[in-house]
C-alpha cells in the first residue's frame, strides 16, 4: 500500500514545491518494484543534505542520511556487503555536482551497480540559493547577487564521459514519466544515473522554461554514445533561445558492473 510508504514526519518543503511530485513518483516506483518481486526491505536509500535530503524522513524505507555531498561512498559501500540490494542514492545539484562531483566521476566510471537520482533545482535551495555547478549564467542568488559569471556543467554528458551505462533525464512535474525513469534505472545492472529537472519554486522557477523547451525522446538508439552524445548536447545548459530539452533515456548498454566483478560473497580459495 502506498500509505505504508508514509511517515509521521511533517513536510517542510515549501508549499508547491516540486519535490513533493518526486516523493509521490518515487512512492509509485517503489510499489511498482514491489509488484514485479523486490521485497520492500530490499530496498535502501540514501540521501545528501539539502531539500532533497529531506526525502529520508518522507519515505518510509530503510535509509541512511549521509553527509552533503558524501552520499555515493555510502550506497557504494551498502551494495557491495550486501549485492542483493537495490540502492537508491537520492542527491542535489549542488550535493552532488560541487560537494561530490569526485564520487560521481569514480562511481560511473566502475559502472557501480547503484541507481542516483539527482534532484537538479540549479542551485543550493535549503541554504537559501547560492549557485551551483548548473546553475546558468546570469543566475542572481544569494552568493551572486550581481548574476552569475560561470557557465554551467552538462551533468549528463560527464557522465557519459565517465563511463556510465544508464543515462536519463525526466521533468519532475512528469510524475508517471519519472516513476517509469526510476524503475528503470533501478532495474538497470550498472551505474544508472537520472537527473530530475526540479524548478525551485522560490529561488529559481524555470518552470516556463522548460515547459517551452521538453520533448520526450522517440525512436533513438539508446545503445550508441555518438547519438546520445547529440542528444545530450541538444541543451547545453546554457541560456539562449531556441534549445531543446529531451527527456527519457539517453543511454543504455549492457556492460559488467563492478558489483559482479568484486562480489564480497565469492568464495576465496
Ligand atoms: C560539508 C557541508 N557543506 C555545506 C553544508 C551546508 N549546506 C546544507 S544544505 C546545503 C545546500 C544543499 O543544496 P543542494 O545539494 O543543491 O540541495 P537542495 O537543497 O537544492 O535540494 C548546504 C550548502 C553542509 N551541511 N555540509
Amino acid at each position: 500500500m502506498k500509505e505504508d510508504l508514509d511517515t509521521y514526519c511533517q513536510k517542510t518543503w515549501c508549499p508547491g514545491c516540486p519535490d513533493f511530485l518526486i516523493l509521490e513518483a518515487l512512492k509509485k516506483a517503489v510499489l511498482t518494484l514491489v509488484e514485479k518481486g523486490t521485497a520492500k526491505e530490499n530496498i535502501v536509500f540514501t540521501t545528501g543534505i539539502g531539500c532533497h535530503g529531506k526525502t529520508f524522513d518522507y519515505l518510509n524505507l530503510n535509509s541512511f542520511y549521509c553527509l552533503h555531498g558524501r552520499s555515493l561512498p555510502v550506497s557504494q559501500g551498502i551494495k557491495l556487503a550486501n549485492p542483493d540490494l537495490k540502492v537508491i542514492d537520492i542527491v542535489g545539484d549542488g550535493d552532488m555536482y560541487n560537494e561530490g562531483m569526485s564520487h560521481l566521476i569514480h562511481a560511473a566510471k566502475r559502472n557501480s551497480d547503484i541507481t542516483v537520482l539527482v534532484y537538479d533545482n540549479r542551485n543550493f535551495a535549503l541554504t537559501v540559493s547560492q549557485f551551483t555547478a548548473t546553475s546558468p549564467k546570469g543566475f542572481k542568488g544569494s552568493s551572486s547577487p550581481e548574476g552569475n559569471i560561470e557557465e554551467p556543467l552538462n551533468p549528463l554528458e560527464l557522465v557519459l564521459a565517465a563511463g556510465g551505462t544508464f543515462i536519463a533525464r525526466g521533468y519532475a512535474l512528469k510524475i508517471d514519466q519519472i516513476k517509469d525513469l526510476i524503475v528503470q534505472a533501478v532495474e538497470h545492472k550498472g551505474f544508472s544515473f537520472l537527473e530530475i529537472l526540479q524548478p525551485c519554486i522560490t529561488f529559481f522557477d524555470n518552470r516556463q522554461f522548460y515547459q517551452e523547451r521538453i520533448y520526450e525522446l522517440k525512436d533513438h538508439d539508446q545503445s550508441s554514445k555518438e547519438k546520445a552524445l547529440a542528444k545530450i548536447r541538444e541543451w547545453d545548459y546554457k541560456n539562449g533561445q531556441g534549445v531543446k530539452i529531451p527527456l527519457g533515456v539517453f543511454y543504455k548498454i549492457e556492460k559488467p558492473s563492478y558489483n559482479e566483478l568484486a562480489d564480497v560473497r565469492r568464495p576465496t580459495f
